[in-house]
């Protein structure tokens, strides 16, 4: 296993989906104790890791990336890549096959789901080269000493394999490019670490997403050891149809999820637009994705030693200028 090298006593915070909240990026890093010096934030015994997500949606992401790029080349901070960040990369990246355009299509859905992205740099096109080229240096998932990292989802025998092949958890181009063929390494580990596990829709049903799109498939839970139904495995805030919901999933169903298991290390994920008060998702895993840009909180976990994970250790603030879920301002 490919581990971040530690020095003893080191205290890290972990920190979710920015999303370009800049202002609650740096009052959340003031309320940790980070402290602005020569142009970023720093702290004289922590470091902060995010966990990837920090494009698109909000009103500063251009001042957030160049945050959170200054603390990782000082040493500062780690990120893991997140799947706006990569969506970002494949609308950039050209494919190596000739006539086949873009890595990522470039049509209207595609376009709407990175256009703050695209605005705020409108003006700074050099600038956004330089970061999706340092995005595709990024590593998709992290081992610390007591914890581990990505932005949706660990699947510890898909990282052994592919780290079999790389030795090393950052992406690169020839990753990238590999990942476009559906039943490679590359696009499952990819696919499974920056999206999470997901399941199709029986009978053909889609569900109208909060987003406005619809969508076949549905997220899902990685850390049930036997479930029964589909209502026990989703994971989202967009419900199933009533008919599905209690409906028994086959073998089949069942083999295609992941199992975090409790004996594995603690893990933090991003990504699944939580709600309320922040908590554990299960005793070894914390979700700090709380929906910051959609009005919600921007949350850190405190992570001070090995042991059990604690609800005392998440730091949050509130986030205050309010977005629709078009990405418009509501206040
Ligand atoms: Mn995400």
């Amino acid at each position: 296993m490919v581990a971040v090298v530690e020095k003893a006593s080191m205290g890290y915070d972990i920190i979710g989906d920015v999303h370009g909240c800049y202002d609650a990026l740096t009052e959340l890093l003031e309320k940790l104790g980070y402290r602005f010096q020569q142009g970023s934030y720093r702290h004289p015994q922590r470091k902060a890791v995010f966990l990837g997500d920090l494009v698109d949606r909000g009103p500063k992401i251009r001042e957030t990336l160049q945050l959170v790029y200054k603390m990782v080349s000082r040493g500062d901070a780690w990120v893991v890549l997140g799947n706006h960040e990569l969506n970002v990369i494949k609308f950039h990246t050209e494919s190596r096959e000739s006539g086949k355009g873009y890595l990522r299509e470039r049509n209207q859905r595609h376009a709407s789901q990175i256009k703050e992205t695209l605005d705020q740099f409108a003006d700074y096109q050099d600038e956004l080269a330089y970061f999706i080229d340092w995005f595709k240096t990024l590593p998709l998932f992290l081992s610390f000493n007591d914890f581990r990292v990505a932005h949706a989802c660990w699947d510890q025998p898909l990282i052994e394999e592919y780290l079999g092949q790389y030795q090393s958890p950052q992406i690169n181009e020839d990753v990238l490019h590999r990942s476009m063929d559906l039943s490679s390494t590359e696009f499952r580990l990819v696919n499974r670490l920056t999206r999470g596990t997901s399941m199709l829709l029986p009978d053909n049903a889609s569900i109208q997403g909060s987003d406005g799109l619809q969508r076949r498939n549905f997220r899902t839970k990685f850390w049930l050891k036997n479930p029964g139904t589909y209502g026990e495995v989703i994971f989202q805030p967009d419900p199933l149809p009533h008919r599905i919901h209690d409906r028994r999933l086959s073998d089949e169903d069942r083999q295609r999820l992941v199992y975090y298991s409790e004996s594995e290390p603690p893990l933090f994920v991003g990504h699944y637009w939580r709600q309320g008060t922040p908590d554990l998702i299960s005793q070894n895993i914390a979700c700090l994705d709380y929906s910051a840009v959609y009005g919600g909180k921007l949350v850190a976990y405190q992570m001070n030693g090995p042991g059990q994970l604690a609800v005392e250790n998440f730091v949050h603030v509130e986030q205050h200028s309010k977005l629709d879920n078009k990405g418009n301002l509501i206040e």
